[in-house]
C-alpha cells in the first residue's frame, strides 16, 4: 500500500444519483492514463474504440500517434471488458453446503477470449529476438508437455563451449601467469568447469537409492469404464507413455543389484489427464501396517549407525532385533527370505501396488482394487549362491539385463491385472483390506487382466532421467483414489516432501522426465529453479483480469471418491462422514459482520474508511474493478458505497449478488447492531505521557527558560522530549542562555513525533516562522491531530504563519491544542494530561488555507 495521503472527504459524502450516466471519454482524453500504470479516469474508452478501427490508424475518430498507442488502447479496452463481464464471483454460493461440496462446479470464467494484448505481461512482447522469440503466444501454450525431444542435446559437429555458450579455445590447460606460473583467479572457464563438477551429485534416495529405469508404453486391452474413468483404462487400445524404475530398498546408490532385498517397481503413467504414479514393490505385502513405523524399519535395516555396515543387507543385528519385536513384519520377511528376494532379473519379477486403492467411475461409484504386474517372461529367481557371487562378478547384473534386453529389441513386458472387490466382500474376508501386511488370495478375488506395459526405450542419460525421476504416491488422476490404509496415507505426504530436498525445491515437476504430457496451468509461481515464464499479471483465482482463467474444472477434474461407496462400505463405522471440499452454509454470510463493523465505527473512523477505499481504488486502472468493489460495499452501507463512488466519479452500480440469496437462505440478523469494542476509540489506554516522543521547536531568540521548564516537566512525566531546530549547534535564547539542538527538522520530520511544543520568545518568530520546513512541520503536527503546546504569543504567531488560524485555534473545542502561558506551569500540565489521548481527527476537516 503506497504511503501517501488518502483523498479528503467530507463527513457526509454526497450521494450520487445512481441513474447518472457518463458518456465515454474519447481516447484523446484518456491517452495519458493509457500510458500510465496507475490510476485512470472513471469511465473506460468506449467499446467501439477497439477492434477494426485500430487497424485504420484511428480510434473513435481520434488519430493516435503510433501503433504502440493503438495496442495499449486495445489492451486496456479488452481488460476492462473482460473485468466488466464478471460482475461478481458467480460460483461463490456453490462453495457452500453438502450437495455442492460433492459436486464442485466449473470455475467462473468469462465467455470471451482475451486478445494477445489483453493477456500479455507486456505489450513489448512483440519485439522479437532469437532469445525471446517472436512474442506471439499460442493460446493455452504449455511447453513442458511437449515431447522430451525439446530438451535433448546433440553435439555432433559442434565445438566446445562453456555454460554461457562461449567457445572454449583450450580444454587442456588452466590459465596461468607464465608456463610455470600460478593459475589465475580470472580463469572463469576453469572455475565454471570445476564448480559444476563439485556440485554434480545430488542426495541419493533415502531408500530405493539403487535403481534402473526405462521408458515404455501401457496399452489398455478393454475399456474398464464401468469401474473407472481413469483415462488410461477408459478405452481399448489406448496407449499411455510410462517411465518405470526398479530398485533395491536398503542399499546405497553404488550397491550391488543381486543382494537379498525387496525390489521397488515404480511406474509413472503420463496420462492425458495428468501423471499417475503407481509406486509398488515386487512383493504383495509390506513389513509394517502404519506409516509411523517406517523410519524405525529403515533405520533398522540400513547399515548400522556406529560402523556403517553392512551394505545393502538385512543380515545384521538391528534389522532382526526390530523385526523380532514387530510380529507384523513376519509375513513380509518370509517373502523377502524366499527366492523372491533374489530375482533373476527385473524382467522376471511380479509387481504389486500392495495397498488397497479405489477405482471410481464417471458417476462417482467406487470399488476397491489391488494392482498386479504380471511379467510375460514369467517369474524367475536366482539361487543364493549365485546371487552372492554375482554381487562380486557383476554388481550391475539387473541393470545390465534391463539395458541389454531393450537395446536388443527384446522388450520386457508386464500385464496389468486388477483385483476388484466390493466393500461387502472386503467385510467378509478374514483380514482387513487396509492392512498392508495382508494380500488377497487370487482364489478369493481373481485377477482381471486389463492391459500390457512394454518397456521399449532406454534413457538417454541416467542422471537426468533415472536419477531425477520423482515418484509420488500423491500423483493421482481422476478415476483412481486412495483407501484409508494408514501406510498409504503416510506415503501421500512423504514422497512429495522427499523430492523437495532431493531435487532442490518445489519445481521438480518441471524436470523433463517428471513433466506430465497433460498441459500444466495453475497459479503456482517462483521457487528454486523455476523454468516456466508465465505471461500476464494474474497469479490468483478468482480473477477477472485473465477472464477467470485458469479456472477450476469442476466435475471434469479430480474429485475424491467422497460418496458412500456403492455398494456401501460396512467397515466405515460412521457412514455420514464423507470426504468433500466445501463450506458449511453459514459461511455464506459475508456481510452481516461487515455491517456490524461499519455501524460500530465513529464518524471519524467511517470517514477514514471511505478515504482509504477512495485512495486505493483511485490507483486501480480498470474501471470495472472499481465499480465491482462499490457494488460490494453497497451490501454494507449506502453511505459507505456512495462516499467511495463519489471519490471515484462513478454512478452507483447494482449491489453485488449475495451468496445467501442464491442459496435461498434468509439474511443473517446478527445478535447485536453495534459493538463499541470494535471502534478504535474503545481502548484509549492508560499509560499517558510515558514514552511519547515530543519535539520542542527551538531557534535563536526563543524563550529558553520557559522551554526548559516544559522539558523538565515532560521528563518527569516519562515522556521523551528533544530540542528540534533547523540545524544542529547552539541557539541563543532571549534570556541570554544557550541551548543545544538535539535533532533537525530535516532528519526528524514531523511524522516522527507524537506531539510538539511551539516556543515563545521575541526572536522565535523571525527565527522559525519564515522557514518553510518549520511551517510544514507545524502544519503537519496540526493536521495529523497530534497534541500541541503553543507557548505565548510567539507560539500563536508561529501557528498562524504556518497557516493555522481562527477558528481552528480554539482550545475549548480542541483539548489537544493547549494554549500555554510560558510563565505558568498549568499549560505544561494540561499538555501532559492529553499526551496519551487519541488523535484530534476533527482537524482534518479544518484544512489550513493554502
Ligand atoms: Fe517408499 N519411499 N515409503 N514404499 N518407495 C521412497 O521416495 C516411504 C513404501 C517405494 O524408484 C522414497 O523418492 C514411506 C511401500 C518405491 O524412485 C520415500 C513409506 C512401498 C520407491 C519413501 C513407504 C514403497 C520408494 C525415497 C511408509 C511399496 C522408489 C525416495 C509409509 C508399495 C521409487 C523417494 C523410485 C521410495 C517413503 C512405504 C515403494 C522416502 C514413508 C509400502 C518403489 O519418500
Amino acid at each position: 500500500m503506497p504511503n501517501s495521503r488518502p483523498p479528503f472527504a467530507n463527513t457526509t459524502p454526497p450521494t450520487i444519483d445512481p441513474r447518472t450516466t457518463l458518456s465515454p471519454p474519447r481516447v484523446a482524453h484518456v491517452l495519458g492514463s493509457i500510458l500510465s500504470t496507475v490510476s485512470g479516469p472513471a469511465t473506460p474508452p468506449a467499446d467501439e474504440q477497439d477492434g477494426q478501427e485500430l487497424d485504420e490508424g484511428e480510434v473513435a475518430g481520434v488519430e493516435l500517434d503510433n501503433q504502440a498507442q493503438r495496442r495499449l488502447v486495445l489492451a486496456k479496452t479488452q481488460v476492462q471488458r473482460g473485468a466488466a463481464a464478471m460482475l461478481d464471483n458467480a460460483n461463490k454460493a456453490a462453495e457452500h453446503g453438502q450437495d455442492n461440496a460433492l459436486e464442485p462446479p466449473e470455475g467462473a470464467h468469462a465467455e470471451l477470449t482475451l486478445e494477445d494484448e489483453a493477456s500479455a505481461s507486456t505489450l513489448s512482447e512483440v519485439n522479437d529476438s532469437e532469445k525471446v522469440g517472436d512474442g506471439w503466444p499460442r493460446t493455452g501454450h504449455s511447453p513442458f508437455s511437449e515431447p522430451l525431444d525439446r530438451v535433448r542435446v546433440d553435439s555432433r559437429g559442434r565445438t566446445l563451449t562453456n555454460n554461457q555458450g562461449v567457445p572454449v579455445s583450450d580444454n587442456q590447460n588452466s590459465l596461468k601467469a607464465g608456463l610455470r606460473g600460478p593459475t589465475l583467479l580470472e580463469d572463469f572457464i576453469l572455475r565454471e568447469k570445476i564448480t559444476h563438477f563439485d556440485h554434480e551429485r545430488i542426495p541419493e534416495r533415502v531408500v530405493h537409492a539403487r535403481g534402473s529405469g526405462a521408458f515404455g508404453v501401457f496399452e489398455c486391452y478393454e475399456s474398464q469404464k464401468e469401474i473407472t474413468c481413469a483415462d488410461l483404462l477408459r478405452e481399448a487400445g489406448k496407449r499411455t507413455p510410462v517411465f518405470v524404475r526398479f530398485s533395491t530398498v536398503a542399499g546405497e546408490r553404488g550397491s550391488a543389484d543381486t543382494v537379498r532385498d525387496t525390489r521397488g517397481f515404480a511406474v509413472k503413467f503420463y496420462t492425458d489427464e495428468g501423471n499417475w504414479d503407481l509406486v509398488g514393490n515386487n512383493m504383495p505385502v509390506f513389513f509394517i501396517q502404519d506409516a509411523m513405523k517406517f523410519p524405525d524399519l529403515i533405520h533398522a535395516v540400513k547399515p548400522e549407525p556406529h560402523n556403517g555396515m553392512p551394505q545393502a543387507a538385512s543380515a545384521h543385528d538391528t534389522f532382526w532385533d526390530f523385526t523380532s519385536l514387530m510380529p507384523e513384519t513376519l509375513h513380509h520377511t518370509l517373502w523377502a527370505m524366499s527366492d523372491r528376494g533374489i530375482p533373476r532379473s527385473y524382467r522376471t519379477m511380479q509387481g504389486f501396488g500392495i495397498h488397497t486403492f479405489k477405482l471410481v467411475n464417471a458417476t462417482g461409484d467406487a470399488v476397491f482394487v489391488k494392482f498386479h504386474w504380471l511379467p510375460t517372461a514369467g517369474t524367475h529367481s536366482l539361487v543364493w549362491d549365485e546371487a552372492a557371487k554375482i554381487c562380486g562378478a557383476d554388481p550391475d547384473f539387473h541393470r545390465r539385463d534391463l539395458w541389454e534386453s531393450i537395446e536388443s529389441g527384446q522388450y520386457p513386458e508386464w500385464e496389468l491385472a486388477l483385483q476388484v472387490f466390493t466393500p461387502e466382500q472386503a467385510e467378509s474376508f478374514s483380514f482387513d483390506v487396509l492392512d498392508a501386511t495382508k494380500l488377497i488370495p487370487e482364489e478369493l478375488v481373481p485377477l482381471r487382466v486389463v492391459g500390457k506395459m512394454t518397456l521399449d526405450r532406454n534413457p538417454d542419460n541416467f542422471f537426468t532421467e533415472t536419477e531425477q525421476v520423482a515418484f509420488c504416491t500423491a500423483h493421482l488422476v481422476p478415476g483412481i483414489d486412495f483407501s484409508n490404509d494408514p501406510l498409504l496415507q503416510g506415503r501421500i505426504h512423504s514422497y512429495l516432501d522427499t523430492q523437495i530436498s532431493r531435487l532442490g525445491g518445489p519445481n521438480f515437476h518441471e524436470i523433463p522426465v517428471n513433466a506430465p504430457i497433460a498441459p500444466v496451468h495453475n497459479n503456482q509461481r517462483d521457487g528454486m529453479h523455476r523454468q516456466a515464464i508465465h505471461r500476464g499479471r494474474v497469479a490468483y483465482e478468482p480473477n477477472s483480469l485473465a477472464g477467470g482463467c485458469p479456472h477450476q474444472a469442476g466435475m471434469a477434474g479430480f474429485v475424491s471418491a467422497a460418496r458412500r461407496m456403492n455398494p456401501p462400505d460396512p467397515s466405515q463405522s460412521d457412514e455420514t462422514i464423507e470426504k468433500l471440499r466445501g463450506k458449511p452454509e453459514k459461511f455464506a454470510d459475508h456481510v452481516s459482520q461487515a455491517k456490524l463493523f461499519w455501524r460500530s465505527q465513529t464518524p471519524v473512523e467511517k470517514r477514514h474508511i471511505i478515504n482509504a477505499y477512495r485512495f486505493e481504488l483511485t490507483r486501480v486502472t480498470v474501471p470495472a474493478i472499481r465499480s465491482r468493489v462499490v457494488s460490494q460495499l453497497l451490501n454494507v452501507d449506502i453511505q459507505l458505497a456512495s462516499g467511495v463512488a463519489d471519490g471515484l466519479g462513478i454512478p452507483l452500480p447494482e449491489p453485488q449478488a449475495l451468496a445467501l440469496d442464491e442459496l435461498g437462505i434468509a439474511p443473517v440478523l446478527g445478535e447485536i447492531d453495534e459493538s463499541a469494542a470494535l471502534s478504535l476509540y474503545a481502548r484509549p489506554g492508560n499509560t499517558g505521557a510515558a514514552g511519547r516522543r515530543i519535539a520542542l521547536l527551538a531557534g535563536h531568540g526563543i524563550d529558553g527558560a520557559a522551554l526548559r521548564d516544559v522539558q523538565r516537566q515532560l521528563l518527569d512525566a516519562g515522556a521523551v522530549p528533544r530540542l528540534v531546530g533547523t540545524r544542529l549547534g547552539r541557539v541563543l535564547c532571549s534570556g541570554g542562555q544557550a541551548i543545544e539542538i538535539e535533532a533537525t527538522i530535516e532528519s526528524m520530520p514531523s511524522v516522527l513525533w507524537d506531539a510538539a511544543v511551539l516556543p515563545d520568545g521575541d526572536g522565535a518568530i523571525s527565527a522559525l516562522a519564515s522557514n518553510a520546513d518549520v511551517q510544514d512541520f507545524v502544519k503537519e503536527q496540526y493536521k495529523h491531530g497530534k497534541p500541541m503546546l503553543v507557548l505565548g504569543s510567539a507560539g500563536r504567531d508561529l501557528m498562524k504563519a504556518s497557516g493555522i488560524r481562527q477558528p481552528s485555534l480554539d482550545e475549548a473545542s480542541d483539548p489537544l491544542l493547549v494554549m500555554g502561558d510560558p510563565h505558568a506551569t498549568d499549560g505544561a500540565s494540561a499538555f501532559i494530561a492529553v499526551l496519551g489521548r487519541q488523535r484530534r481527527y476533527e482537524r482534518e476537516l479544518q484544512l489550513p488555507p493554502a
